[in-house]
């Protein structure tokens, strides 16, 4: 039974992994095609991606807790689920987007212990423009950490197809110069060029990924190396849910404004960065406010706006921080006080978690 393709897509946090999904889910489905998402993200609940993505018209399937790369099982009973019962024909999961080592935890294991059962499509991994300048010969300074680095590079090096995203924010000269560079630095491995906002490229991506399975190879990325461990001792993760209501009814988008602001501004007075930093609020009747921050250094995104004022609004907040847990968890609820505080709304908060990448057994 060889009837579903598999595909997972890695990248760095705010590559724009969720976005690529929901753009290459839609294409499928326009071809006809029944095409599924598991969103896989780090914590138990409240996550951004699997919210807004069902927002968006992606049959959504969430893994939450750790990477499916130590889930197999679940994976396993998720992906039988969705094509056995949902009839679908192509799913594709993402990875937490600090995570490395995917072709071997998730390819090399299903070819392994489930051999046959899925076809797997290429291995990807989405690459930021923005990030990429880090590992490129002008070795640009975008205030995180150095050891960031080796991610960048071992997420592509495992990849078996790079996919440069966000070529709408590049002119001719400068996606040349990043498709040159990609084709240099990693040989071997094809490389495409999309807009998951706008939709260029994706049409050729779902052609490339339907057509062609992954070599399922073993790759040396130095997985739980001194770079990687490095690497992951500076990462934070924090997930949040709580409720904000007002005495009248009040702009969402300058609520998830005036927060999202204050959380900045705290991370650039402790010289932290948040590589990816997005808020899910959902205010009244069908309304909701999604936004993305991708570090300290950006614009606020809006990938939605809510167009009437609310009363209230429950608000979901995932940051990936290169910042100390404990000095996360600081940050984050000074950041509610005074966006409340500055807004003159009053908050619950309902659900809160954090944990630094390695803060157990560590050391
Ligand atoms: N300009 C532009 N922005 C994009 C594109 N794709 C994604 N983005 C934006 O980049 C931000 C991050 O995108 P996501 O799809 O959430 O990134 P991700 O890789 O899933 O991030 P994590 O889940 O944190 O790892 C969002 O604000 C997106 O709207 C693109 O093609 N062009
Ligand atoms: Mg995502």
């Amino acid at each position: 039974m060889n009837n579903l393709t598999f595909m997972v897509i890695g990248g760095y946090l705010g590559a724009g992994k969720t976005t690529t999904m929901i753009a290459a889910t839609k294409e499928l489905e326009s071809r006809g095609v029944k095409a599924g998402i598991i969103a896989n993200d780090l914590g138990i609940k409240d996550l951004v991606d699997a919210d807004y993505s069902q927002t968006q018209g992606a049959d959504v399937t969430p893994i939450t807790g750790g990477c499916i790369c130590y889930q197999t099982q679940t994976l396993v009973d998720t992906l039988r689920r969705l094509r056995d019962v949902e009839g679908k024909q192509v799913v594709i999961s993402d990875i937490p987007g600090c995570g490395i080592g995917g072709l071997d935890h998730v390819y090399n294991t299903l070819d392994r212990e489930y051999t046959g059962e899925f076809q797997l499509a290429p291995f990807i991994a989405v690459a930021d423009p923005e990030r990429l300048r880090v590992i490129m010969p002008e070795q640009a300074d975008i205030n995180l950490p150095q050891e960031m680095a080796y991610l960048f590079d071992a997420q592509l090096k495992e990849a078996d197809a790079i996919v440069l995203n966000k070529i709408d924010l590049l002119d001719d000269a400068q996606r040349a110069e990043y498709i040159d560079f990609l084709g240099s630095r990693y040989p071997g491995i094809p490389v495409l060029a999309i807009s998951a906002r706008t939709g260029e490229g994706i049409s050729d991506f779902v052609d490339f990924f339907l057509s062609q399975t992954s070599a399922v190879e073993v790759r040396d990325i130095g997985y739980d190396g001194p770079e990687h461990v490095a690497a992951e001792k500076k990462m934070s993760w924090y997930n949040r849910r709580f409720f904000v209501k007002g005495s009248e009814p009040f702009d969402g988008n300058a609520f998830v404004t005036a927060f999202i602001e204050a959380v900045r501004g705290l991370l650039i007075a402790a010289k932290r960065n948040a590589p990816h930093l997005k808020v899910f609020a959902i205010a009244s009747g069908d309304e909701f406010v999604k936004a993305s921050l991708i570090g300290v250094d950006y614009p606020i995104e809006f990938d939605h706006e809510a167009v009437t004022p609310t009363i209230s609004m429950r608000v979901i907040v995932n940051v990936r921080a290169a910042c100390e847990s404990k000095l996360l968890g600081r940050i984050m609820d000074q950041a509610v006080q005074e966006s409340c505080d500055a807004s003159g709304l009053d908050y619950n908060i309902f659900f809160t978690e954090c944990f630094g990448m390695l803060d157990e057994g560590l050391e």
